[in-house]
């Protein structure tokens, strides 16, 4: 009792230490004892950057193969900075956007040089994640040699099958994408999910005085949470009621469309092209897994993020009801009511079973799970019963009708005769199946015609249309008992029928027999008379 005490405590103490909306459940003790509450839960944020995969387009975009010089904007003249492919010094590969610098060495991925302006120089980094994420906090990418004059971010939220604009960037926005520019200042909690074009991040201000170019996600969160996001609360709220809000944030794969490097100035000097190219050091993707507030924990699995999902649900975002779990629809959690939201466990069918004491009409106390077949079944049902449920009768047992599911006499055994019936088993109403002459319920008696030794046969001999012959009699209808000089199934066939024999042999017998019988009586004859 102490420890488990001790262990709420520190799970009391851990959930308000955490923040919001990270425990999924805790161990609260009632009078029944220990239970498990559930809570709408979040994974923590983390830097994305560490699990992104990049590419760069169109292939040869990024410099160093052939080995080129490149110039600086500050400085057209001083050209003395070189990109090698082949020397890991020298070399600029994408994986240096989002490696952690050390020791204040910035790393950084480079394009080729505008060489062949006026085409314009065009480049395209896809970031993609396999996970659906949630921004947390801004999204910034840090550009050496000055931002780009023009840039387009996307994003898409199915795996880079479709693709929507997220924020447009420009120096000059009616210019470039004919639209006027905007701050996220300017926006209001309505149209918070705009897409914008901003010019806040493209004008030129000297390379080295501002690198980075952002998405802002505080500025939008802080319309409904307030300045210093001192009211998430009211936040989450939103979340919940505006449509869209949670979408907005979303993402699967995000892509930078590089529409025109840093100039400089306002034109571009076509004797010194070395000076144009992208450069980026760092791209920074501060955000969660989106788990649908069904997971606390979000997991690097053979390379991708996966979240741990709770409340029985599953999948990639915990975006489903896991088997056997599908009673109601599936519902993402929900932030509300604060400050611990709502679960939306999923939970088991209605009607196949009540959690883990399930409907046995009390044939058995145990039940089990099969997953491959999604079902709730009872385990050794007793008093001849069977099925999911034990509502069936085993097999050789039928069921009692005045007697209720429950009662244990609710199945009756079917008692067939072994030797007339075809097999042990009986129809819903006792009756057994019957071989061939054999009746009743049980099969205990024959049809007329038929008669038991054993099991029923057909009649040998009878009084109507099978009689014997000859004056033999019919014992039981199993066979002719027939008189000496007849023999056969029915006495029809006379002994003498083959004729020789039959004057023959069998009559000096007789006469033998009467001749001794007539000497017998003749003797007996002369004692008797008197002389
Ligand atoms: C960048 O992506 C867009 C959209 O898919 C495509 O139209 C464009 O050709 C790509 N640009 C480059 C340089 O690959
Ligand atoms: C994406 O993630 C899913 C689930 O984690 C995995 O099954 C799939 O193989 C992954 N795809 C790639 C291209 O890594
Ligand atoms: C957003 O709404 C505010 C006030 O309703 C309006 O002033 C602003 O121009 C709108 N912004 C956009 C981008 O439509
Ligand atoms: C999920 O189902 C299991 C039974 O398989 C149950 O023990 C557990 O408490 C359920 N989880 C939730 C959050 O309801
Ligand atoms: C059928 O059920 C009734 C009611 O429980 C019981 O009295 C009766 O004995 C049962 N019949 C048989 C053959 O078991
Ligand atoms: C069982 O078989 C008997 C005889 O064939 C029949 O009368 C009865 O209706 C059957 N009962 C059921 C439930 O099928
Ligand atoms: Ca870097």
């Amino acid at each position: 009792m102490l420890l488990q005490a001790v262990l709420l405590l520190l799970l009391r103490c851990l959930a308000s230490t955490l923040g919001q909306y990270e425990l999924c459940k805790s161990l609260v003790s009632t009078d029944e004892g220990s239970v498990w509450e559930h809570y709408a839960c979040q994974p923590k944020a983390a830097s994305m950057k560490d699990y992104m995969r990049i590419k760069v387009d169109p292939p040869g975009i990024t410099c160093g193969n052939p080995p080129e010089r490149f110039c600086t904007l500050e400085n057209p003249y001083l050209c003395s900075d070189e990109c090698d492919a082949s020397n890991p010094d020298l070399a600029h590969p994408p994986q240096l956007m989002q490696d952690r610098e050390r020791h204040g060495l910035i790393t950084y991925w480079q394009t080729v040089t505008w060489r062949r302006h006026p085409e314009p120089l065009l480049a395209n980094i896809t970031l993609s994640w396999n996970k659906s994420l949630e921004l947390t906090d801004d999204l910034q990418i840090t550009f050496e040699y000055g931002r780009p004059t023009i840039m387009v971010l996307d994003k898409s939220m199915d795996h880079g099958r479709s693709w929507q604009p997220y924020q447009f960037y420009a120096d000059d926005c009616l210019d470039a994408f004919n639209m006027p520019p905007k701050k996220v200042r300017d926006l209001s909690p309505a149209n918070i999910t705009r897409v914008i074009c901003t010019e806040q991040y493209s004008r030129w201000v000297g390379s080295k005085n501002e690198k980075n170019v952002k998405f802002e996600v505080r500025a939008r969160f802080a319309v409904f949470a307030g300045p210093r996001l001192q009211n998430m609360d009211g936040l989450y709220t939103r979340m919940e009621s505006m449509k869209g809000l949670r979408d907005f944030f979303t993402f699967t794969n995000l892509r930078l469309r590089l529409l025109r490097p840093a100039l400089g100035g306002t034109y571009v000097q076509r004797d010194n092209l070395l000076k144009y190219f992208y450069a980026i050091s760092n791209i920074d993707v501060p955000a969660r897994c989106k788990c649908n507030l069904h997971a606390s924990q979000c997991l690097l699995i053979d390379g991708n993020l996966q979240c741990q999902c709770e409340h029985n649900t599953t999948g990639q975002d915990c975006q489903r009801c896991k088997k056997g779990f599908k009673a109601k629809s599936w519902k993402a959690g929900s932030y509300l009511p604060a400050p611990n939201g709502t679960p939306n466990t999923c939970t088991y069918l209605p009607g196949r079973s009540r959690r883990l004491h399930c409907e046995c009409y009390g044939h058995s106390n145990r039940c089990s799970y099969i997953d491959y077949l999604n079902i709730v079944t009872c385990v050794s049902c007793k008093h001849n019963t069977r099925g999911q449920n034990c509502q069936h009768c085993r097999l050789g047992y039928f069921r009692n009708a005045s007697a209720e599911l429950d009662d244990e006499s609710v199945c009756i055994e079917c008692n067939c005769n072994q030797m007339g019936s075809v097999h042990d088993r009986c129809n819903g109403t006792g009756f057994c199946q019957c071989k061939d002459g054999a009746t009743g319920a049980k099969c205990d008696d024959c049809v007329s015609g038929y008669f038991w030794k054993q099991g029923c046969y057909p009649n040998v001999c009878d009084e109507e249309m099978l009689l014997c012959q000859n004056g033999g009699t019919c014992y039981q209808n199993q066979k002719c008992i027939c008189p000496p000089e007849f023999k056969g199934v029915l006495c029809q066939q006379s002994r003498c029928e083959a004729g020789k024999d039959c004057n023959g042999a069998p009559t000096p017998r007789r006469s033998a027999a009467a001749l001794l019988l007539c000497t017998l009586l003749a003797h007996l004859l002369a004692t008797l008379t008197p002389h």
